[in-house]
């Protein structure tokens, strides 16, 4: 939902709530002027890449009207900046109706970029197997326009058997690993993940679980130094945790939490990238307008820390945001 019709009346009390934002081209020109850094829409599940110099910023859409419980989803979306607080929106690059074997549920997502084509895993509401399933796009570009590239569904309900709810197959991160291996990890309740073949849209053998205290959801996986870092949502309300190993195989050693409850927000979901020298914790709350809550959440980034032993460190959530990278 774009926000401008929710916050119509919201305005008029709080007058300031009106982001830096200019079309150009088509395309949505976004000056970030801190937390939330996205205020014309409401942005969740964020995934990022640094891609060539860029950071591609891949999120689902809170569209449910105002006071509403509940998620609304049909569409993902990609911003894209080079100095973290210039964003340009890429219109629409997705849609659950981009598969046609999906029914509803745009939930989280993940890009990633393998001989130069970009691969999106995302999380939808199977069409016929109840529950949710994985399915994965496929571009020539990390903006698209991305297609379905199975036809079928990647992960289906019926395929995990370790968590008894049918909403267990969320959730996607993806790596490739040193050796080429690509792994793919997801799961709200069991956190599984699955060899994926070189082709990327096929797994490549059995799918295995990941112990890890309180696991709710949210998987990332992403790797500094050799070490391989698993975060995730940590308890509901969520918390985020992250545990670290030397190998995506395992074993995996848990570490802390590395983000506190967002507050307004259940959900926290996050993504963690390096860029331009500098690492950052990309996640989501609910602090757009007044009562957003958990199902109008919004896009923000702050710094994430590493200690000298490869360990993070407490990320704070403020409300300034990042600087802009030079
Ligand atoms: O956005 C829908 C769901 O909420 C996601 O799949 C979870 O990670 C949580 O953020």
């Amino acid at each position: 939902m774009k926000i401008s019709t929710y916050f119509i009346t919201l305005i008029t009390a709080f007058g300031c709530l009106a982001s830096a934002q200019a079309q150009v081209n088509g395309d949505t020109v976004i000056h970030a002027t801190g937390n939330p850094i996205i205020r014309h829409e409401f942005t969740a599940d964020p995934a990022a890449m640094v891609y060539k110099g860029k950071v591609y910023l891949y999120t689902g859409h809170d569209e449910a009207p105002a006071n509403q419980n509940g998620y609304v989803m049909h569409s993902w979306t990609c911003f894209t900046s080079s100095d973290m607080v210039t964003w340009t929106e890429h219109p629409s690059p997705l849609n659950v109706k981009d598969f046609t074997w999906a029914k509803a549920d745009a939930w989280a997502s993940q890009v990633i970029e393998r001989n130069g084509k970009f691969y999106w895993y995302v999380a939808v509401e199977h069409g016929t197997i109840p529950g949710k399933a994985i399915g994965v796009a496929v571009s020539d570009s990390p903006t698209g326009p991305f297609k379905d590239a199975r036809g079928t569904a990647l992960v289906t309900n019926d395929m995990t058997k370790a968590a008894k709810h049918p909403w267990d197959d969320i959730d996607p991160s993806v790596i490739i690993d040193k050796d080429g291996q690509a792994y793919l990890l997801w799961g709200n309740g069991v956190c599984y993940y699955a060899k994926l073949k070189a082709n990327m849209t096929e797994l490549d053998g059995p799918i295995k679980t990941i112990t890890l205290p309180h696991y709710t959801e949210a998987p990332w996986i992403h790797e500094r130094n050799g070490w391989y870092y698993l975060s995730y949502a940590y308890e509901f309300p969520e918390k985020i945790a992250y545990a670290m190993s030397r190998n995506i195989n395992g074993p995996w050693v848990y570490k802390g939490i590395i983000n506190e409850l967002a507050g307004n927000s259940n959900t926290n979901h996050q993504a963690i990238i390096e860029f331009k020298g500098k690492n950052y914790f990309i996640y989501h709350n609910g602090a757009l307008v007044p009562d957003a809550g958990s199902f109008h959440r919004s896009v923000c980034i702050d710094y994430l820390y590493y200690n000298k032993d490869g360990t993070i460190k407490r990320v704070i959530m403020t409300s300034e945001g990042v600087k802009k990278v030079k």
